[in-house]
């Protein structure tokens, strides 16, 4: 975490612990500040370092938040949230990771039942308690109970978005010792998977010693696991950082071996044994026709080692991406000379999902057009919230608010420095209409129709008559799932992807870490069927921009080429798609 994350996520543990003893609004005030300190460029050390009013710089931070910010970097909390810790002592950030419960729930739980944590949750809701309780009942508690089980699953898992960045300040730093002599992250995190179980770091070097030495003394390294021999592990961040040094001939063989998974490498060691080849971490071996006299093993000629490339040059196949060895056929794909040529980061040319200030986005038309110009985009689509079902709190703008809206991207458009697309995010209701009168549906240049309410059973119904809506162009985070927090809709993937093709409408892979919705599983599937992806940040504000590469990765997860994806196009083919 920067300071900036571990300040904001204080406030934000203060607005929901005052949230959940029933203070009104000024949670939100909270929320507010905590969110803006997220996102601003400065550092909010140094900013302290000047005293509060330094700190006041910052949006939505006021006086009374500002002192409490000087207080939380110089002394890692402050006053009034060690209060009220102690005047409502819950797991509140394990508690609410739970669907449906949010801080009132805790509060209410704590006074009626004493639920301090996850397993007094999940008791009271295994004895029936829940349901008791005013403004509870059996439903609540049912959801409950499965919220609970899903929390569980995803315990120790980590969202890709927070992993990467640890992996790279890892390779960063082994990059600039002299003794490595190649570095590479490996597992999960190079095949760019949702979640990361542990993050994997793979150095090539003569002096094994030398670089575990260096890796034990990391600035980052908050905590050593365990360290010797060719192996160490250190916490940085709470993540666990796996190192493995190995001499540069075998780079590349342990390069592929431990960049899994696990099942593309058994599969391709099957592959290879019926060709008299032997493929471990350490080389491919020609083993045709030597047997070792003593062990009865057969042991063989290295035929390659020092690279990947030449690891499955040697197996007689062209070199296969880390994201696709999934085992989902990239083998035999392999075999047959019929691997994708895969989308790669820089041909993403826009965004089409992202939101400003006239919804819950923090920054104005022009701030995002400029910001998406900067990072190398040349064109967006402002896609504010519409209102409708699964809006809260008056987010979503109604159709004469849109409709002004267009009217000043219209104004504004000749002096912005990309093409803006006038849209909207419009909601898709549990009978699959959209949250939007179709008048203005048709003015609009790009409209994104997404999920937010009802997210449960099965929606492939729901997804498809929104897709054949005339109007509607891509259908936002299709499964609505956040990861981590809810599953999301079920869906018949084959089916929304063959009503995408049929309709032109475009299926989106949602670039923020929480959602990756579609994954690559889905993308494969809905690519497969011929329909278009788009890939969209859904940004609420400019450094959002960034995470395109999460959804870039993904869409390689799903073996995407750049025709499949709609926003590679220019800004011209882009609206003839639209039309
Ligand atoms: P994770 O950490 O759970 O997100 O997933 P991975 O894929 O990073 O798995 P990890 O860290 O346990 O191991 C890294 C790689 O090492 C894995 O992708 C493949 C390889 N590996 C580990 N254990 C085995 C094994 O028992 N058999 C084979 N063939 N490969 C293994
Ligand atoms: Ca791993
Ligand atoms: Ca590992
Ligand atoms: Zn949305």
């Amino acid at each position: 975490m920067t300071r900036n994350d571990e300040i904001a996520t204080l406030l934000e543990e203060y607005a929901d612990r005052i949230e959940a003893q029933g203070v009104e609004y000024k949670h939100r005030t909270y929320r507010r500040a905590a969110e803006s300190i997220r996102d601003s460029p400065e550092d909010i050390a140094d900013l302290a370092g000047d005293g509060p009013e330094a700190v006041q710089a910052i949006q939505d931070v006021g006086e009374s938040i500002s002192e409490k910010v000087v207080e939380a970097v110089e002394t890692g909390t402050f006053e009034q949230l060690d209060e009220a810790r102690a005047e409502l002592p819950v797991e509140i950030a394990e508690l609410t990771s739970v669907e449906g419960v949010g801080p009132k729930t805790v509060g209410d739980l704590y006074e009626a039942l004493d639920v301090r944590d996850l397993d007094d949750l999940e008791n009271a809701a295994r004895e029936g308690r829940i349901r008791d309780v005013s403004g509870f009942g059996e439903k609540t508690e049912q959801n409950i109970l499965e919220g609970i089980e899903f929390a569980r699953q995803s315990q120790g898992r980590e969202l890709l978005g927070n992993a990467r960045p640890v992996g790279e300040a890892a390779l960063e730093f082994f990059e600039a010792i002299p003794e490595a002599n190649r570095c590479e992250l490996a597992g999960s995190l190079r095949r760019w998977k949702p979640t990361i179980g542990d993050i994997d770091v793979l150095v090539g070097s003569d002096d094994r010693q030398a670089v575990i030495d260096a890796f034990t003394d990391w600035d980052e390294a908050d905590e050593i696991i365990e360290a010797g021999g060719d192996k160490a592990a250190v916490r940085s961040e709470g993540q666990r950082v796996d190192l493995r040094v190995v001499v540069p001939d075998e780079f590349g063989s342990a390069l592929q071996y431990f960049t899994g998974s696990k099942e593309h490498n058994i599969r391709l060691r099957n592959y290879a044994i019926e060709r008299d080849l032997k493929v471990n971490e350490y080389g491919v071996f020609d083993v045709s026709g030597v047997e070792d006299p003593d062990s009865g093993q057969r042991v063989g000629e290295r035929v390659a080692g020092k690279t990947e490339e030449g690891m499955y040059d040697a197996l007689g196949l062209p070199f296969i991406e880390p994201e696709m060895r999934e085992d989902r056929g990239e083998i035999d794909a392999a075999v047959n000379d019929d691997l994708p040529d895969l989308l790669a980061e820089g041909e993403v040319r826009g965004d089409l999902h992202l939101h400003t200030e006239w919804s819950d986005g923090e920054y104005t038309i022009e701030q995002m057009a400029e910001a998406a110009d900067e990072f190398g985009h040349d064109y967006i689509c402002v896609s504010d919230h519409a209102t409708g079902p699964g809006m809260v709190g008056g987010v979503g703008l109604d159709d004469e608010e849109l409709r002004e809206q267009m009217a000043e991207i219209r104004d504004l458009e000749d002096d912005l420095p990309v093409t803006v697309f006038a849209g909207v995010e419009a909601n898709i209701d549990k009978d699959g209409a959209i949250s939007v009168g179709d008048d203005l549906l048709e003015a609009l240049d790009c409209v994104v129709a997404s999920p937010h309410s009802a997210l449960e059973g099965d929606a492939t119904d729901r997804l498809v008559t929104a897709i054949e809506h005339p109007s509607v162009d891509i259908i936002g985070h299709p499964s609505g799932r956040m990861i981590h927090q809810r599953p999301g809709v079920e869906l018949d993937i084959d089916a929304v992807a063959r009503a995408a093709a049929e309709n032109d409408t475009a299926l989106e892979i949602n670039s923020n870490p929480h959602r990756l919705d579609l994954w690559g599983s889905a993308v494969k599937q809905a690519v497969e069927e011929g329909a278009t992806v788009a890939i969209d940040t859904d940004a609420h504000s400019p450094p959002e921009y960034e995470n395109v590469r999460y959804g870039v990765h993904t869409a390689r997860r799903g073996w995407a080429q750049a025709d499949d994806i709609l926003n590679t196009r220019d800004a011209e083919d882009v609206r003839e798609f639209l039309h």
